[in-house]
């Protein structure tokens, strides 16, 4: 998206995109300006300290941030800025996320990550839940949601078994 990011959506691999890109379309869904990386707490620390901590900066308001197996990306980057930050766990190989999911939400007192669940549904609700905050000063962003909510209610309703 041209306009500058208000969500920045972080993962610590490229390998986390198939999931990711959840979030990416569902951002995308509600028109909110957002912006992918690829950057890593152990890979690439330097780099993943600058770009969290000029987020704030350059307009930014909510950071997701994803991560599997030892999943410090997201403390990572809750340690650099006091913007929002949504962790997504995703799921691992060796231990089906539960190592993800503990790393990213067990954090101490004082750096708070908002952890959502394990994989897709982490995924589309990280970003469900950014809309969510940046709506509270947004209106349309608020409609938006409620028209979703509505539309999802109504699928349910409409479903035939048989
Ligand atoms: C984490 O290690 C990444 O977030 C990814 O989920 C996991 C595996 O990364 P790759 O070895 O596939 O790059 O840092």
């Amino acid at each position: 998206m041209a306009d500058s990011p208000l969500v920045i959506v972080l993962m610590g691999s490229k390998s986390d995109w198939e999931t990711m890109r959840q979030a990416d379309e569902m951002l995308t869904k509600f028109g909110v300006a957002h912006e992918c990386r690829v950057l890593s707490a152990h890979r690439t620390p330097v780099e993943t300290a600058e770009y969290v901590s000029s987020a704030e900066g350059r307009g930014v308001e909510v950071v997701i941030a994803a991560a599997g197996g030892a999943a410090h990306l997201a403390g990572v980057c809750a340690a650099h800025t006091v913007l929002p930050v949504l962790g997504v766990p995703m799921e691992s190989a060796s231990l089906k996320g539960m190592d993800s999911l503990l790393s990213t939400v067990q954090m101490p007192a004082g750096i708070p990550v908002g952890t959502l669940a394990i994989g897709g549904a982490g995924a589309k609700n990280a970003a469900l839940l950014a809309v969510a905050i940046l709506a509270n000063s947004r209106p349309e962003l608020r409609e938006k949601l409620k028209a979703f909510r509505r539309e999802q209610s109504a699928k349910v309703l409409q479903e035939k078994l048989g």
